[in-house]
C-alpha cells in the first residue's frame, strides 16, 4: 500500500502504524486520517495480524491533533479527499478492529491526538512522554469519545480537568491517573511495545477478540454521543468562536474569547 502521510509495515504478526509528519509534531490532515482508516482496515482483515502498534514519527510527538494550519472557517481542509476530515471514523476503526492496539507514545499526544492514544487498548509511554486536551483553547472539542470516554479512564473530575484547563501532563502524572499503562526510557520504547505485542501474540486471538468487544460494549452508547458531538462540532466550526482559537494558536498571540461570552 502506498501513502504519503503514515508509515505501514507488518512483520511477525504485528502491523505498525506510524503517522508521519514530523515538521508539524505529528498533526493529522484530512489525507492522514482516511490513511490510517486504510492501514488499520487493512491490519484488521490481514489473518497473519495480531496486534497493532500506533505511533508518532520522531522524537518528539506521537500526534497533535488535527492540523490547525489546514482548518479554517467550517473545519479542516477537504484536501484531494473531496470529503470532511473524519475522525470519526478513524475512532471506530481504532475501536472496533478486533485485535489489540498499543499507542506507543513518543512525544507530544495532544488534542486530537491525545484522543487517539485514549481510544487504544494500551498505551505505553516514553518518559518524554506529555499528554493534554487543547480544544477550549483552539476553538475545538471532541464531545464524543474524546471526554466521555477518557471520562472512563481517568474518573470524572480528572477528565474534566484535563479538557477545561488544557494543561499539559507528564508521563508519570499520566501514569498516576491510570492514563498509561507503562512508561520506559524514550530510546526503549519501541522495544518494550514490541515485547507487549508479542506477549500478546502468545494468547488467544479469538479470546481477545471477544474481551476487547466486551470492554467495547459497555462505552458502545459514547457512538451515539460521538455522532451528535461531531456533527456538533461542524457547527461550531462555522463560527467566529472558534476561528478565534484556530487564528489565535496559528498567529502565535494570546487567544481572547472574552465576546463571546454572552
Ligand atoms: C504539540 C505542541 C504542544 C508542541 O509544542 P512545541 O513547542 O514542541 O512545538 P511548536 O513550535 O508549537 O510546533 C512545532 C511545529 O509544529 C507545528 C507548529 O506550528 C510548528 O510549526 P513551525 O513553527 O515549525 O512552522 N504544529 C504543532 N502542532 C500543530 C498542529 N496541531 N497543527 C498544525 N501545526 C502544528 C504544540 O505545537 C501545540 O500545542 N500544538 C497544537 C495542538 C492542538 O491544538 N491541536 C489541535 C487540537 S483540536 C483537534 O485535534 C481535533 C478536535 O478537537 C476534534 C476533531 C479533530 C481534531
Amino acid at each position: 500500500m502506498q501513502f504519503q502521510d503514515i508509515l505501514y509495515t507488518k512483520k511477525d504478526g504485528i502491523a505498525t502504524i506510524t503517522i508521519n509528519r514530523p515538521d508539524v509534531r505529528n498533526a493529522f490532515r484530512t489525507l492522514t486520517v482516511d490513511e490510517l482508516i486504510a492501514a488499520f482496515r487493512d491490519a484488521w482483515w490481514d489473518h497473519a495480524i495480531g496486534v497493532v502498534i500506533f505511533t508518532g514519527a520522531g522524537d518528539k510527538a506521537f500526534c497533535a491533533g488535527g492540523d490547525q494550519s489546514e482548518r479554517g472557517r467550517g473545519g479542516y481542509d477537504t484536501g484531494s479527499a473531496g470529503h470532511e476530515m473524519d475522525v470519526e471514523s478513524l475512532h471506530n476503526v481504532i475501536r472496533n478492529i478486533p485485535k489489540p492496539v498499543i499507542a506507543a507514545v513518543n512525544g507530544f499526544a495532544i488534542g486530537g491526538g491525545h484522543v487517539l492514544h485514549v481510544i487504544c487498548d494500551i498505551s505505553i509511554a516514553a518518559d518524554t512522554a506529555r499528554f493534554g486536551q487543547t480544544g477550549p483553547r483552539v476553538g475545538s472539542f471532541d464531545a464524543g469519545y474524546g471526554s466521555a470516554y477518557l471520562a472512563r479512564v481517568v474518573g470524572e473530575k480528572k477528565a474534566r480537568e484535563i479538557w477545561y484547563f488544557c494543561r499539559q501532563y507528564t508521563a508519570q502524572e499520566a501514569l498516576a491517573m491510570g492514563l498509561v499503562n507503562a512508561i520506559v526510557p524514550a530510546d526503549k520504547l519501541m522495544a518494550e511495545a514490541e515485547a507487549w505485542a508479542k506477549e500478546l501474540l502468545q494468547k488467544s486471538p479469538t479470546a481477545l477478540k471477544f474481551l476487547k468487544y466486551s470492554f467495547n460494549a459497555d462505552s458502545a452508547h459514547i457512538g451515539g454521543i460521538s455522532n451528535m458531538a461531531m456533527g456538533a462540532l461542524e457547527l461550531y466550526y462555522q463560527t467566529d468562536e472558534a476561528l478565534e482559537g484556530v487564528n489565535a494558536f496559528m498567529e502565535r498571540r494570546p487567544v481572547d474569547f472574552s465576546k463571546f461570552r454572552k
